[in-house]
């Protein structure tokens, strides 16, 4: 008999040819497939579509939902059932929803929550014939977290790659549901592990990369005074702890090759924090997603965000991160019940006041998991809204081209008008102007170029294709996405140094004591190393 292929797929309704960010899900869970498999087969769909005739009968197939693409990935999953394939499903999505992807995707199994051990199990289990329907994989600790098989990635295909360095978010924001999937106990992983993956990458020629982690700041002051006025010095001890492993990752990142630039997304209260601040700018973290979210204070309650600064003390404190040279990235929701016409205008003034270098400006959605999401559907407990024979509590199962662009009534405008107004301030923030006026943050004319071209792909991913209804501006916006996506790439492609030394770390040791022996020893070895490699 022929051997079997695993393969593994993350669905997606658009492909570009090119993708921006790497999807590390697919790299961990490859890592995760037990040898006696072979190499997963992987297929990345926001690159191209799968070919159906790759999976043959008894093959395994791993696919990963997330809301937005579920109803693909169920797509993939009936098409990999009936060629007679092994189906298995995980992610955020199918964590929330086993018993649909069971159903709706016609899984033979579902592994919720995290994957780097649950889906050796599922596999070993299928090849010995006795395959489970659920496997629950729970939230396992920062030091299980497995490091991705980057040498199965195709490097001309992504712009960025993805490394994790830690997951769960202390916070409970009602629109997310990290805090309620990933916990809200923050698990790091050891900077060697993330180091190591890194060095790795940069070998094969990426000198981006995003770190794929839910909160990068998940300690702050007001964390720490609390437990001091508390006198909990239990829980002082391990603050100080993660806050202290924070800044051994960012002293090792220091010492990689001048030419790497990293980017990760924070809460807004690290503005505090100069010290923070300072040596994410020495470690290359060049800029950080910040949900900002709402302007107001009324926005902000909405949301269980009101630690979150708004008015003029907004303004000031995202203009520190750049004070401290660390760009931000704003992230603001429209749609919330408190905005109010005017509140567009204001988002977007505050946006160019603040001095952000980018921003998205997303629409409120009901993820499931949130804190909105249970509210919205206790509402519509009575009398549910149907879209067809979809109950409107379950858009992701309604066909794209008749799902609604907004699903939660607005006290006072309607979805037309939020999306009109929303679709004006992304092209107020990434009018050719206003961008040019940004770009005087790059070193030179051709960086400004480059800046210019990627703020109009980042508007034209992420707004034009993502807001706009009618099919024919959607092929228009995709062929050039596709076009600028690819024009793109080029302008992150570096060379590869093969040469690049592993490091040789110590053994554990207690950590102010390995900090002692990095900077007298191996450390400076390695930094000397690093620096003598050329940077761009
Ligand atoms: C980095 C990130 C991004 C990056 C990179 C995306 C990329 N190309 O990978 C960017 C910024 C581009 C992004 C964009 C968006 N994101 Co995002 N993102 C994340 C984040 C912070 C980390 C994802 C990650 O790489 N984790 C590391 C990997 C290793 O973990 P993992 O994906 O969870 O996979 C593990 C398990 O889930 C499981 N698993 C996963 N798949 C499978 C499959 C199988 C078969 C098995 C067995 C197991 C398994 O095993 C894995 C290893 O343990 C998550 C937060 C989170 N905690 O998930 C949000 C998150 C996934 N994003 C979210 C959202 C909403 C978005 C956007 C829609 C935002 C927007 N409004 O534009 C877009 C959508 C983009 C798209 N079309 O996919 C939501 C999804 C909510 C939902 N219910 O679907 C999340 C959960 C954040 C949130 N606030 O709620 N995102
Ligand atoms: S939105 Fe950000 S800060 Fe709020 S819970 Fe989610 S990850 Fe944490």
């Amino acid at each position: 008999m022929d051997q079997l292929s695993v393969h593994l797929v993350n669905p997606s309704d658009n492909s570009f040819g090119t993708a921006v960010i790497t999807p590390r899900w697919l790299f961990v869970l490859a890592a995760a497939t037990p040898r006696a498999a072979g190499d997963p087969i992987l297929v990345d769909e926001s690159l191209e579509q799968i070919v159906p005739e790759t999976i043959q009968p008894g093959d395994i197939v791993g696919i990963s939902v997330h809301t937005g693409n579920a109803l693909r990935g169920y797509a993939v999953g009936k098409m990999a059932r009936e060629r007679g394939a092994w189906v298995v499903y995980g992610g955020i999505h199918a964590t929330l929803f086993p018993e649909e992807a069971l159903k709706e995707g016609q899984a033979h199994a579902v592994v919720t929550g995290d994957g780097d051990v649950a889906w050796g199990k599922a596999v070993t289990d299928c090849l010995a014939g006795k395959l489970e329907r659920i496997y629950e994989g729970g939230r396992i600790g920062g030091s299980e977290f497995l490091a991705a098989r980057w040498d199965l990635m195709d490097p001309a295909k992504y712009m960025w790659a993805s490394v994790q360095t830690i997951r769960g978010c202390p916070k409970h924001c009602s629109f997310c549901s990290v805090w309620r999937t990933d916990g809200q106990k923050p698990r790091q992983r050891s900077h060697k592990r993330v180091i190591d993956e890194i060095v790795e990458l940069r070998r094969i020629g990426f000198r981006f990369i995003a770190l794929a982690d839910d909160n990068f700041y998940p300690v702050t002051f007001t964390d720490l005074r609390l437990a001091r006025e508390q006198k909990n010095m239990a829980k002082l001890e391990e603050l100080e702890a993660i806050r202290a492993e924070r800044f051994h990752l960012m002293d090792e990142l220091a010492k990689l090759p001048r030419d790497m630039v990293f980017y990760t997304q924070m809460t807004m209260e690290a503005g505090e924090d100069g010290e923070f601040l300072d040596a994410m700018r020495k470690a290359n973290i060049k800029g950080a997603l910040v949900g900002v979210e709402a302007v107001t204070p009324e926005g902000l309650k909405a949301v269980f965000k009101d630690w979150n600064y708004s008015g003029e003390a907004l303004a000031r404190q995202l203009q520190k991160f750049k004070a401290h040279g660390v760009h931000v990235l704003g992230s603001f929701i429209f749609g919330l019940p408190t905005d109010r016409p005017a509140t567009f205008d204001a988002t977007v003034e505050m946006a160019l006041k603040a001095g952000v270098t980018f921003a998205q400006f997303v629409m409120m959605t009901p993820f499931p998991g949130t804190v909105d999401f249970g509210r919205w559907e206790k509402e519509q407990a009575q009398n549910p809204t149907m879209v067809g024979d979809v109950p409107i509590t379950r858009y992701w199962m309604i066909p794209t081209e008749i799902r609604p662009k907004m699903f939660t009534p607005h006290p006072t405008m309607s979805s037309d008008e939020i999306r009109e107004r929303t679709q004006r301030v992304w092209d107020r923030f990434y009018n050719w102007g206003a961008i040019w006026q940004r770009s005087t943050c790059t070193p030179n004319l051709k960086s400004r170029i480059a800046f210019m071209f990627l703020s109009k792909l980042y508007r034209q991913m992420y707004a034009g294709t993502g807001i706009s209804t009618d099919s024919a501006r959607r092929k228009k916006s995709k062929a050039w996405a596709r076009w600028t996506a690819h024009q793109c790439k080029k302008l992150f492609q570096a060379k590869p140094m093969p040469e690049l030394p592993s490091r040789e770390w110590v053994h554990e040791l207690v950590p102010s004591i390995a900090r002692a022996a990095f900077a007298g020893g191996d450390g400076v070895k390695m930094a000397g190393a690093f620096a003598s490699t050329p940077a761009d």
